[in-house]
C-alpha cells in the first residue's frame, strides 16, 4: 500500500500555473492588471484544489475504516482568515512564498486580502474552530456541521465614539475561494403543517408529520485541513433556499397559510448570524435557523450511514453528535422522528440509539442566556417535535417520581416543560435527559454546573455530568500568528511542539537564562511594535513600546467587566494629575470589543472608554504615561496581531460568570502575564503557571454568593473608598463628553442605584492592588521576562488537542484514523 507523506507533494511549477489559470478563468482578470485581491483569490483557489482532493481522499478512508465519528453540531464556527493558516497545515508555507515571490508579489501582502469569514459571535464559536482544527490535526473522523450564513457578525465602526454596525458580505462578490458546493449532499426541509395516524399493513399505528412548507438546503463545503497529516475533514455548511421550482405551486395554493403569517422566507433563514452573545431572545427566524441546521445535518449523517451500508440500527455505533450547547438541541427530536416515523423504529428501539448518540456541552450559566422556546411556537413550526418532545418529558417524569415519589417540586424543577402563564420549552433540560454525556468546559464551571443548575439531574443520572477543560490551537494562536516565537522554541526544543504542546514545558529551563531572556523579550518587543505600527497606520495614534501593553479582548458584557478596567483607568487620570507624588510605569490600556446591538448598557461602555481614550491620549499634563486604544471591529485577524503584542492580559469577570475564556488561554501562551479573578479556565491557569507568575484578585464564588445573600451595597464601599469615589465620580462631571450623550451617568447609575449586579465596586480596591503589583514588577525586567517565559512554557495544557482527546476518551469514544 503506498504510504501517505507527511506533508504535500509540491510542485511549483504547476502551481503557479494553476494560480495563473484561475485568474483568468474563474475570475476573468488579465494577469498585467488584476489587483492583490485577485491575485489572493487565485491563490486561495488554487490551494483549495489541493486540499478538496485529500477531502475525498480522506471521505473514502474513513468509510472503509468502518469506524465511529462524531459530529460537532453548532450555529457558529468563527473560523477566520484560513489561507495562511492552512499554508502551515499544508506545510506548504516556505513553498507558496516562493512561488508568490516568483509572480510578483509578497505572500504576506495577498494573506491581508482575505476577509474574516466571521460566522460566530464569540468564545463558543471560535471553541468550535479550534476543535476542528484540533480533530483533524489527530485524524479523527469528524465533521463539523454549522450554517452558511450570507452575513456573518456586524463590522463594527465607531462615530463620534458611538458603535455602529455595517452587514459583513464575507463571501464578497466573488464567492470564498475555499468552499466547495456538493450538489449531491443538498437536503429538503418540511416546516409547520400538521400531524396525522394511519395504520401500515401490518396494524401498526403511526403518526405522519404533514409540513406545510418545504425548504432547500445546499451543503458547502469548507476543508478542515490536518497539521501535515494531509487528512482534510469537512466543515459543512448549510445554505437555505427555496426549493424552486418544486414547492412553488404549493406556495402559489396558499396551502401554508401559517407560513406566510409568519413571514418565513426561505431566502431570509441564513441570511445572517444572530448577534446576541450570552442572550435569549426567542425569535421565531431563529428557532428557524436552529431546526433547518439539525434536519439537514441529520440526513446527511442518516445517509452517509446507509450508504456506506450500515443498518439503521447500528446508527449509534458509527455517529456521536455534540450540541455545543443548546442551540441544536432540536436536533433530539428530529432524529427521534426520522426514527420512528420514516424508519418506523419502536419508542424503545429509538430511544435506545437517541441517548446513545448526543452529547452536549453547556457553555454559559447565566440565566438569560438559557434558551427557552414557548410551546405554543415549537407547535406551531414542528408539531411533531412538540408531540416527540412532551414523550420525552413525560418518560422523565415516570423516572423522577420513581426516585422521588410524590415529590412534585423537583418534578418541576426537572420537567422539559416551564409551567407558567405560556408554557415554555426548557432546551438544556431535554439536553440533559437525551444525552449520555454533558459537560461544562472548565473544572470550576463544571462544578457549578452540577451545584448549582443541575443538582438533582447529577443525582438522577450519576455520571453524566462532567468536566472537558476548552482549549486553543497552538497552530493557529502560536505557530501562524508570532512567527518569531515560534521559531525561537523551535531552535531550542524541535519542530514537534505545534502537535504536542506539552513539549513547551522545557523551555521553562531557559527561564533565567540571560541569553534567551533577553531573545525572549526582544521578540515581543518587535511583536508590540507590529502592533503599533498598525495602530498608527489605522488609528492615527502614536504608541511607545516602552509602555506596558495591558489587553482586554472579549465580547463587550457586564459580567466581563470592562467598566472594572475603565474606573481602574480612571483611578491612575485621577492620581497623576492629583498626587504629586504618585509615579508609575507609562501604560496602554488596549480594548477590543463588540457589544450586542440591543445592548444599551454595553454600548454606553464602548462610548465611555473610546470618550476618556480621546481625552487621555491628547491631555499633555499626563507625560504621555497613560494611552487608551479601542481598536475597532474585533475580528480572528486582528486577534492574531494583538495577542503576541500584550503584556497583561486582563480576565477580570466576576467570580462564577465566566465559563471557560479562551482568550486567557491564547495571551498567556503568548507570554502575558495574566491580571485575573478566580473564575473559568483562570483557576486551572494558575494551577499551571504558578502563584508567583499570575496576578490574581477579587472575590471568590462563594464570597460573591455570601455578599449578595447578605444584601450587598454598592454605597458602602463608595463612601469608603476616596479612591473609588473619585474615579466613579469622573463619570458625571462632564470631564470627557463634550456632547451631553447619557452613557456616563448610565454606568454610574447602574453601579449605584442599580445595585452593581456584578460587584465592580467590591472588587475595586483588589483590583488596583494587583495593578500595582503589576506596575512595580514590570520595572524589574529580568524578573518580568522570567515570569512570561515560564507563562509560555508552563500552558501546554491548554492545547485544544489535548481538549479534544479528553472528549475522544471520555465521551466520544472514537479511534484515530490509520494511516
Ligand atoms: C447564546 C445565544 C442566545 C441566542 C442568540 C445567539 C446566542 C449566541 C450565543 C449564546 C451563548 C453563548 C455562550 C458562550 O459563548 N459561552 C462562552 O463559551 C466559551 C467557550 O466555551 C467560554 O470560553 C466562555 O467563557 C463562555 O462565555
Amino acid at each position: 500500500m503506498k504510504k501517505r507523506g507527511q506533508t504535500q507533494q509540491f510542485d511549483k511549477a504547476s502551481f503557479k500555473a494553476s494560480v495563473k489559470k484561475h485568474l483568468v478563468t474563474t475570475y476573468a482578470q488579465n494577469i498585467e492588471t488584476a489587483s492583490d485581491k485577485h491575485w489572493y483569490l487565485a491563490v486561495g483557489k488554487a490551494l483549495a484544489e489541493i486540499s478538496t482532493g485529500n477531502l475525498l481522499e480522506t471521505e473514502k478512508r474513513i468509510a472503509n475504516a468502518q469506524t465511529r465519528s462524531v459530529n460537532y453540531f453548532s450555529l457558529e464556527f468563527l473560523i477566520g482568515r484560513l489561507t495562511g493558516n492552512n499554508l502551515i497545515s499544508l506545510g506548504l508555507y516556505e513553498q507558496i512564498s516562493e512561488a508568490v515571490t516568483e509572480l510578483g508579489f509578497q505572500l504576506t501582502d495577498l494573506l491581508e486580502q482575505e476577509r474574516d469569514p466571521a460566522l460566530g459571535n464569540g468564545g463558543l464559536g471560535r471553541l468550535a474552530a479550534c476543535f476542528m482544527d484540533s480533530l483533524a490535526a489527530q485524524e479523527f473522523p469528524s465533521v463539523g456541521y454549522g450554517l452558511h450564513y450570507q452575513y456573518g457578525l456586524f463590522q463594527q465602526s465607531f462615530l463620534n465614539g458611538h458603535q455602529i454596525e455595517f452587514p459583513d458580505a464575507w463571501r464578497e462578490a466573488e464567492g470564498y475561494p475555499w468552499e466547495v458546493q456538493r450538489p449531491e449532499l443538498n437536503q429538503f426541509v418540511g416546516l409547520y403543517g400538521d400531524v396525522s395516524s394511519y395504520t401500515d399493513d401490518e396494524g401498526q399505528q403511526h403518526r405522519r408529520w404533514n409540513p406545510a412548507v418545504t425548504l432547500q438546503g445546499i451543503a458547502w463545503d469548507l476543508p478542515i485541513i490536518g497539521y501535515q497529516n494531509q487528512s482534510v475533514f469537512p466543515l459543512r455548511l448549510w445554505e437555505c433556499r427555496a426549493p424552486v421550482p418544486f414547492n412553488l405551486a404549493k406556495f402559489n395554493d396558499g396551502d401554508y397559510v401559517g407560513a406566510q403569517q409568519t413571514q418565513i422566507a426561505a431566502g431570509n433563514v441564513t441570511k445572517i448570524l444572530y448577534p446576541n452573545d450570552n442572550h435569549d431572545q426567542g425569535k421565531v427566524l431563529r428557532l428557524t435557523q436552529q431546526y433547518f441546521h439539525c434536519a439537514c445535518s441529520i440526513a446527511d449523517i442518516i445517509c452517509r450511514h446507509l450508504k456506506n451500508g450500515h443498518e439503521i440500527n447500528s446508527l449509534s455505533k458509527f455517529e456521536a453528535i455534540q450540541l455545543n450547547d443548546t442551540h441544536p438541541t432540536i436536533a433530539i427530536p428530529e432524529l427521534m422522528r426520522v426514527l420512528l416515523d420514516d424508519h418506523q423504529l419502536s419508542w424503545d428501539d429509538a430511544w435506545a440509539i437517541v441517548s446513545k448518540i448526543f452529547a452536549y456541552t453547556n457553555h454559559t450559566l447565566l440565566p438569560e442566556a438559557l434558551e427557552t422556546w414557548s410551546e405554543a411556537l415549537i407547535g406551531e413550526l414542528l408539531p411533531r417535535h412538540l408531540e416527540i418532545i412532551f414523550e420525552i418529558n413525560h418518560r422523565l417524569m415516570v423516572q423522577v417520581e420513581a426516585k422521588w415519589p410524590g415529590n412534585n417540586e423537583i418534578k418541576r424543577k426537572l420537567s422539559i416543560i416551564a409551567e407558567g402563564q405560556s408554557r415554555m420549552v426548557r432546551m438544556a433540560n431535554l439536553c440533559v435527559a437525551s444525552t449520555y454525556a454533558v459537560n461544562g468546559v472548565a473544572a470550576l464551571h463544571s462544578e457549578l454546573v452540577k451545584r448549582d443548575l443541575f443538582p438533582e439531574f447529577d443525582e438522577l443520572f450519576p455520571g453524566r455530568l462532567q468536566n472537558v477543560t476548552n482549549g486553543i490551537t497552538p497552530r493557529r494562536w502560536l505557530k501562524y500568528c508570532n512567527p518569531q516565537l515560534s521559531a525561537l522554541i523551535s531552535e531550542k526544543i524541535g519542530t514537534e511542539w505545534p502537535a504536542h504542546l506539552e513539549q513547551l514545558e522545557a523551555i521553562a529551563q531557559f527561564a533565567t537564562n540571560t541569553q534567551f531572556q533577553q531573545r525572549f523579550a526582544e521578540i515581543k518587543k518587535q511583536n508590540k511594535q507590529r502592533f503599533a505600527d498598525w495602530v498608527a497606520e489605522n488609528l492615527d495614534i502614536e504608541l511607545d513600546t516602552n509602555a506596558i501593553f495591558d489587553v482586554q479582548i472579549k465580547r463587550l458584557h457586564e459580567y466581563k467587566r470592562q467598566h472594572l478596567n475603565l474606573l481602574h483607568i480612571l483611578s491612575l487620570y485621577h492620581r497623576l494629575l492629583n498626587d504629586p507624588t504618585f509615579d508609575m510605569h507609562p501604560r496602554v490600556f488596549i480594548f477590543a470589543a463588540k457589544a450586542a446591538p440591543g445592548y444599551a448598557l454595553a454600548k454606553d461602555i464602548i462610548y465611555a472608554i473610546n470618550k476618556v481614550a480621546d481625552k487621555v491620549n491628547n491631555d499633555p499634563r499626563l507625560n504621555g504615561k497613560l494611552k487608551v486604544v479601542f481598536v475597532p471591529d474585533y475580528r480572528v485577524s486582528l486577534a492574531e496581531i494583538i495577542i503576541p503584542a500584550a503584556d497583561v492580559s486582563e480576565q477580570i469577570s466576576t467570580a462564577g460568570k465566566e465559563a471557560s475564556g479562551t482568550g486567557n488561554m491564547k495571551l498567556a501562551l503568548n507570554g502575558a502575564l495574566t491580571i485575573g479573578t478566580m473564575d473559568g479556565a483562570n483557576v486551572e491557569i494558575r494551577e499551571e503557571v504558578g502563584d508567583d507568575n499570575i496576578f490574581i484578585f477579587g472575590l471568590l464564588v462563594d464570597d460573591v454568593e455570601k455578599l449578595k445573600s447578605e444584601g450587598y451595597n454598592p454605597h458602602t464601599y463608595y463612601e469608603q473608598d476616596s479612591l473609588l469615589k473619585a474615579s466613579i465620580d469622573l463619570l458625571d462631571n462632564n470631564e470627557f463628553d463634550a456632547t451631553d450623550c447619557a452613557a456616563f451617568s448610565n454606568i454610574r447609575h447602574n453601579l449605584l442605584e442599580g445595585g452593581d449586579p456584578y460587584l465592580v465596586l467590591a472588587d475595586f480596591a483588589d483590583y488596583v492592588n494587583a495593578h500595582n503589583c503589576i506596575d512595580a514588577e514590570y520595572r524589574d525586567q529580568t524578573q518580568w521576562v522570567k515570569k512570561t517565559i515560564l507563562n509560555t512554557a508552563l500552558v501546554g495544557k491548554f492545547s485544544s488537542d489535548r481538549s479534544i482527546r479528553d472528549y475522544v476518551n471520555n465521551i466520544w469514544h472514537l479511534t484515530a484514523l490509520p494511516k
